[in-house]
């Protein structure tokens, strides 16, 4: 029986967030659209499955064709990132770090990553993670402008002389200098592992330098920029095996059984299909417009007197820094934005004035966009919006007093929600996303 007819509750609220998908602009950098294929792949009787161990060597039964499957994950990943061992079974991002974590340190050993606030990631140390509590996280920064501080982390390196170095963050604009990570980790004999869950569609397209060469393991979420199903991969390259040749036996005992049970392989069967079109030409010329696309809207909003970090952008994203109206502004902004359909997420900015909960920046990126086939022409559309909303909700400040914050958002909310100007846009936006389709939503 179709959803449809057997769950009429669910199936409303599926239809609710498929008119939101199509009628809004997505602008959070970390999310996309997958194909109709990989969609496919996802809603497959792969589900029914359990697979604990590894293509060849499972626990259970009947994994003949989860072991194809697998294989077919694993060898399309070795050839798009030219490394000689892919594992495709992490849950997601976060637990994909964590394994790398059991396979290379102990617990309590000293490990380094970008600091949160500064555009790095949770479990890259930062102290509400379990990376922070079991390991001595210590954190490098950004500069004033905004880039990554390698001589503060040379420094701290030397110091502290972590086991574990991190390169890679959820907000951060510029190229990775993956290659003076690489000398830093070699002067301490530390490894190396470079993120790259946001930028790995674009490795792949050749539109940011790949880590491969200069990393000893590489992780990466499967569903930004690469645009297939929620998961993750981690890759051993050459280099890490030649750091040590266990290397890739230790990343994976430290998935299963180290840290997962069995692997999802509906999931592993829709990477191994996106994995499929990250291969294809296509793909190589869509990273490039996702750039493309960035820096038009980066531009377009400097244009029009937005301060951004860095003053601009070499990748998917860009942070607005909206301290010059006053601290803490990134929630009104990402209210005021949902209320016309453009969905973005309210983010720190490096030196940050107020607090994650109420931070001054927000971040956008294209990658979203792009796979609709929006082109620079739409990104100046986009930004001249961006504006339109930020003009209306000018006056809104973030109270000091704590205690008034909430109250005071929910009144904006209120406010916005009767704003006729917002509205019109509303009406505006979701006219010009009808004419971009979204994959499986029509
Ligand atoms: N949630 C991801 C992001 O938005 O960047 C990071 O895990």
């Amino acid at each position: 029986m179709q959803l449809r007819d057997q769950d009429s509750e669910v199936f409303r609220i599926l239809e609710a967030e498929r008119r939101r998908q199509r009628e809004g602009v997505e602008l959070i950098p970390s999310e996309n659209y997958v194909s109709e294929a990989v969609l496919e792949a996802m809603g497959t009787i792969f589900t029914n499955k359990y697979s604990e161990g590894y293509p060849g060597r499972r626990y259970y039964g009947g994994n003949e064709h989860v072991d194809e499957i697998e294989r077919l994950a694993q060898t399309r990943a070795k050839q798009l990132f030219s490394v000689p061992h892919a594992n495709v079974q992490p849950y997601s991002g976060s637990p994909a770090n964590l394994a790398v974590y059991l396979a290379t340190c102990q617990p309590g050993d000293i490990i380094m990553g970008q600091n949160l606030p500064d555009g790095g990631h949770l479990t890259h140390g930062w102290k509400v993670s379990a990376t922070g509590t079991y390991y001595r996280s210590v954190p490098y920064h950004v500069k004033a402008d905004g880039y990554i501080d390698v001589d503060e982390v040379w420094r701290l390196a030397r110091e502290h002389r972590p086991r574990l170095i991190w390169c890679g963050a959820t907000a951060y604009v510029r190229e990775f200098p993956f290659e003076k990570f690489a000398e830093i980790a070699e002067e301490i004999s530390a490894f190396f592992v470079a993120d790259i869950a946001h930028i790995a569609g674009l490795v792949i397209a050749g539109a940011h330098k790949s880590p491969v060469p200069y990393a000893h393991v590489v992780t990466t979420t499967t569903h930004k920029t690469l645009r297939g199903p929620r998961g993750a991969m981690i890759l051993v390259t050459q280099r890490g095996l030649d750091k040590d040749d266990e290397l890739a036996e230790r990343i994976d005992r430290a998935i299963f059984p180290g840290l997962q049970g069995g692997p999802h392989d509906h999931t592993t069967a829709a990477i191994a299909v996106a994995l499929g079109e990250a291969m294809q030409p296509a793909f190589k010329e869509y990273g490039h417009r996702v750039v493309a696309n960035s820096k038009a809207l980066a531009g377009g909003l400097m244009k029009r007197g937005f301060k951004l970090v860095t003053n601009g952008t070499d990748n998917h994203m860009m942070l607005m820094d909206l301290t010059p109206g006053g601290p803490g502004r990134g929630v009104f902004m990402q209210e005021a934005l949902d209320r016309v359909g453009i969905t973005v997420n309210k983010n720190t900015i490096p030196g940050e004035p107020s607090s994650p909960f109420y931070p001054s920046g927000v971040r956008l990126g294209t990658p979203a966009a792009t796979t609709r086939g929006m082109r620079e022409q739409e990104m100046e559309r986009i930004a001249s919006w961006i504006a339109l909303v930020a003009e209306e909700v000018e006056a809104s400040k973030l109270p000091d007093d704590s205690k008034a914050r909430s109250p005071a958002i929910k009144s904006f909310r209120q406010a916005i929600e009767q704003n006729r100007r917002l509205a019109s846009l509303r009406n505006e936006v979701r006219e010009f996303c009808l004419k971009f389709p979204v994959p499986g939503t029509t």
